[in-house]
């Protein structure tokens, strides 16, 4: 028995030889085109340039020192990549083809020294036909894949399209320490620099390539499949709903079949359903689409798709084959459905989301690429950056337009995580060619990224490039002198070509020309408008350096913020590892090196002293690099917390000029491409900035948001979503020697819809406190410490807790007057225990960690460097004398050890 089975295996496995034959080309040898360098080496794929280089010994990481200047040569000079496959069956395979999912980025592609392709565009996928070229003898191909430096492609096509009109910027500025022309090569645009990461323009084959061959028997292959999902009724009571779903099967098939293929569709969500279609492939079709039947399919609530903080993110295996042929493919389907819903107001539009029926204020912070070499990115450190987000509360990210499109772990984790995707293409910060070559490679790129994602239920709308429309409009480039000129290129590339194959390709979601904008555009052919910053419709970026950032009111009140932010120094244990001992100093050449935005230091030092006091001396000393690490972080954090507040607050409130009715608040920037100073609320590696503790605050479900507004303090609750729990306000004012002086607490009838539950001036609220300094003296903010908790009543749970941070010098106080109300905080960590709280998520263990102190402490801020975990809550105001915070370690540890890493500190006000 088991010899015939055995046997009857073997013959299922040769048979699918025979019929079928890929092969993963990962093994490549790598050499330098002109042999200048010497170069000769294996390396494997995915892959890219500089980590083959560096994996192989000959260059060192490029986020050391100043590597990312040393070596330049890398992207200067051409590469060539080379293997050689011997299908087994190369003579009988009928067709024979390559696939390359992508190639960064200018190449020309030889098999067999036949040219079979060039190649200019990393977005790509890209399918090459080997029929008509010859096995060699043994049967063997050599495939060989010749790299151009991208650095010269891109100078030589600025040249090209310069000989038309010059498509500028010619340059990034200097502070960038970069390469020129990114806008003239479909690459990431930030590999050539930007304000907060390197130039790396790598090359390489950076995702998976194959060799298919093709058998007499077989006739297709299934390319992809994608779906639109669309809600069309739904039973309240019995919380059911109604969806209409139609699939999309691309079939790629051999270049001499005609005639009919059966293609099935199942999956199984209450009960199993088969969906099937028969349909006639003409002669030399090659590339099929099948839009199978619409099919309506009822869905109880349990089963559906929500985003983070609304519901579970049920997801349903979906097969697709096509019968009478071994092909088939798996997917996850979710069933939701998405609007935007942009309704005239008194003034402009509206400009929200709406879920499920459920509209949503969207939280969350922009994506960039977590590494500018995207081979470096593991599985393991994207959930750590997507949990880090989920866990802060966030509903979604924005995959910015100058990365790339992010890799198939990432989307399919947002589908997991719940994570709803405002998709950027990958246009940023320039203008754009708009000759044929570039519109042909860009109308291919969109088709492929969007037959890619589409099928992702976290993919929430589509957006045609990065500030492109603001640059053009407010004359960024000097484009002002040919106008019409650049209109007429936004237009041929944006509206006739992104845009025209996005809708052919995705009509079910919302799509804009760009971020900012006015929205979605009825009449394209007026794509740069009047002002697309308007806080009136469509969404806004933010940024002011200049105003104090700790004062809500200088911001703007938009329909929707998809940027604003708060540049901060990455943690002194982080630079240390890419640096040497003379770098660790505040203004040192190589921290100057790490600053790309113009006159960031002196921003980040302006907007300290604002509201901070800064000890000179200890600035300029050993520990000064340490020291403005901390105080950039306290910095971002509260900017970050009172920016995003304003939104939220602002989110059922429309004022006298028609501002308002914020409904989405997504800051800048979530994550790190390097170590460095940057707008990131998480580190580069994953660890959390202060800021990101703080957006977690800001975007709690159920937020209590004090503000001074003319001298009252008005107390606003925030739900997003609606969880009307039975909750008590509490307002506590405290001395800075811990001394309690006026407690009061509220109890909160339907504060979901109320808004401001509380209103009070600010002297009458000081004077019940009692906080002045002297009988001469005003009552003062800095005399007192104010506390807002909101408590569940059912389980005397804190859900929210807050504190006025309005300037001038509100909390943190400065100078004389300060030294005799601040007392120097000392606080001390007073005992480690393994916890019994349930550790969820990517957590394997927490340890209780109690802190003491003998006076209020602000900014109280713990790391345990090197080990990986996160603290319940950091950067907090320590109001009690003592306090528990848990740490969730990411990895197995022991008390012992937590011992000897765990640091505290707090804020010292003199
Ligand atoms: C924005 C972004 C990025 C930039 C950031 C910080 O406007 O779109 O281009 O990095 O500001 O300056």
């Amino acid at each position: 028995m088991y010899f015939l089975i055995k046997k009857l295996l073997l013959i299922l496995l040769a048979d699918s030889v025979i019929c079928w034959e890929p092969i993963e080309l990962n093994q490549w040898h790598l050499s330098d085109l002109k042999g200048l360098r010497n170069i000769s080496i294996q390396v494997t794929s995915p892959g890219g340039i500089y980590t083959d280089l560096e994996n192989a010994g000959l260059i060192g990481n490029l986020y050391d020192g100043f590597n990312d200047v040393d070596l330049r040569w890398v992207a200067e000079i051409d590469w060539v990549y080379k293997t050689t496959i011997f299908p087994k069956s190369a003579f009988d395979m009928k067709f024979r083809e390559l696939e390359f999912q992508g190639l960064d980025t200018a190449a020309s592609i030889l098999v067999n020294n036949h040219l079979i392709a060039t190649t200019d565009n990393m977005f790509r996928k890209y399918i090459l036909d080997l029929t008509n070229i010859p096995a060699q003898n043994n049967g063997e191909y050599e495939i060989a894949v010749i790299f151009t430096s991208p650095v010269n492609y891109a100078r030589d096509m600025f040249g090209e399209q310069s000989k038309d009109h010059m498509v500028p910027p010619d340059c990034v500025p200097g502070i960038f320490k970069g390469f020129c022309h990114a806008n003239h090569i479909r690459k990431m645009q930030s590999s050539f620099s930007w304000d907060w990461g390197p130039a790396a323009p790598s090359v390489g084959i950076w995702k998976p390539a194959y060799y298919f061959g093709y058998s007499v028997n077989d006739k297709t292959r299934i390319l992809d499949v994608d779906w639109e999902t669309k809600l069309i009724d739904r039973n309240d009571q019995e919380k059911t709903n109604t969806f209409e779903i139609v699939f999309r099967i691309g079939l790629k098939t051999v270049p001499d079949f005609s005639g009919t293929l059966t293609v099935q569709v199942s999956f199984f969500v209450e009960e199993k359903s088969v969906l099937r279609k028969n349909v006639t492939i003409p002669p030399n079709s090659e590339f099929f689409t099948v839009t199978m039947d619409p099919f309506e399919i009822s869905v109880n609530d349990s089963n559906i798709w929500w985003p983070n903080g609304y519901g579970e993110q049920k997801l349903h295996d979906v097969n697709v084959s096509v019968l009478a042929s071994n092909k088939r493919l798996k997917q996850s389907l979710g069933f939701r459905d998405i609007k935007l819903v942009e309704e005239n107001l008194d003034k402009g539009k509206s400009f929200y989301f709406v879920v499920n029926g459920v509209s949503m204020f969207m939280k969350g912070s922009n994506w960039i690429p977590a590494h500018v070499l995207p081979e470096k990115v593991t599985q393991e450190y994207l959930e750590d950056l997507l949990y880090s987000a989920k866990e802060a509360n966030m509903n979604m990210l924005r995959v910015w337009g100058g990365g790339i499109y992010e890799s198939d772990q990432f989307y399919e984790l947002a589908d997991k995580l719940g994570i709803l995707i405002w998709q950027d293409f990958m246009f940023a910060c320039s203008m754009y060619p708009a000759n044929e070559p570039f519109l042909q490679t860009v109308s291919a790129e969109v088709y492929d990224q969007v037959r890619r994602l589409k099928k992702h239920p976290s993919i929430a709308l589509w957006a045609a490039n990065n500030e492109n429309e603001a640059a053009l409009r407010t004359n960024w480039y000097g484009t002002d002198s040919n106008f019409a000129v650049y209109v007429d290129d936004y237009k041929r590339l944006y509206v006739d070509t992104v845009s025209k194959v996005v809708k052919e390709q995705d009509p079910s979601r919302p799509f804009l020309l760009s971020s900012p904008s006015n929205g979605v555009v009825e009449d394209e052919s007026e794509c740069v408008s009047h002002d697309p910053y308007s806080v009136f419709s469509g969404d806004i970026h933010y940024y002011n350096y200049r105003d104090n950032n700790w004062d809500a009111s200088i911001y703007a009140t938009p329909r929707f913020a998809s940027e604003y932010g708060f540049q901060s120094y990455s943690a002194f244990e982080i630079l240390k590892q890419y640096s040497t001992k003379e770098d660790w100093a505040y203004n040192s050449k190589w921290i100057k090196h790490r600053q790309h935005h113009p006159d960031g230091d002196i921003q980040l030092l302006w907007q300290i002293k604002l509201n901070m006091f800064v000890d000179e001396e200890k600035l300029e000393s050993s520990e000064g690099l340490d020291y403005m690490v901390y105080l950039t972080q306290i910095y971002q954090a509260v900017s970050l917390q009172v920016q995003t507040e304003h939104y939220r607050r602002q989110k059922n409130t429309m004022n006298e000029k028609g501002e308002g009715m914020t409904m989405g608040a997504l800051y800048w920037q979530l994550n790190d491409i390097w170590p460095g100073v940057s707008w990131s609320s998480l580190e580069y590696g994953g660890f959390w900035k202060m800021s990101h503790h703080y957006a977690k605050n800001a975007f709690a479900p159920t937020l209590v948001s004090p503000v001074l507004e003319n001298n009252i303090v008005n107390v606003h609750i925030l739900c997003d979503p609606d969880l009307n729990y039975p909750l008590n306000l509490e307002i506590r004012i405290l001395k800075w020697d811990l001394s309690e002086v006026y407690t009061q607490t509220m109890q909160l009838v339907d504060y979901c819809y109320e808004f401001i539950v509380y209103s009070k001036s600010l002297s009458d609220l000081m004077e019940l406190g009692d906080c002045r300094a002297g009988t001469s003296d005003n009552y003062r903010l800095k005399y007192c410490f104010i506390e807002f908790n909101l408590i569940r009543t059912d389980t005397a749970e804190v859900i929210s807790q807050n504190t006025i941070h309005d300037p001038p010098n509100s909390l943190t106080g400065s100078g004389d007057d300060a030294a005799l109300l601040i007392q120097k905080p000392n606080v001390v960590i007073h005992s480690i225990s393994l916890s019994n709280m349930i550790t969820k998520d990517q957590y394997v263990e927490s340890y209780d960690i109690e802190l003491k102190s003998e006076s209020l402490a602000l900014f109280v801020w713990l790391q345990a460097f090197p080990i990986e975990g996160t603290f319940s809550e950091n950067g907090f105001h320590m109001t009690s004398t003592s306090k528990i915070i848990q740490f969730n370690a990411k990895k197995y540890t022991d008390v012992e050890q937590l011992w000897q890493v765990l640091t505290v500190r707090a804020y010292q006000p003199f």
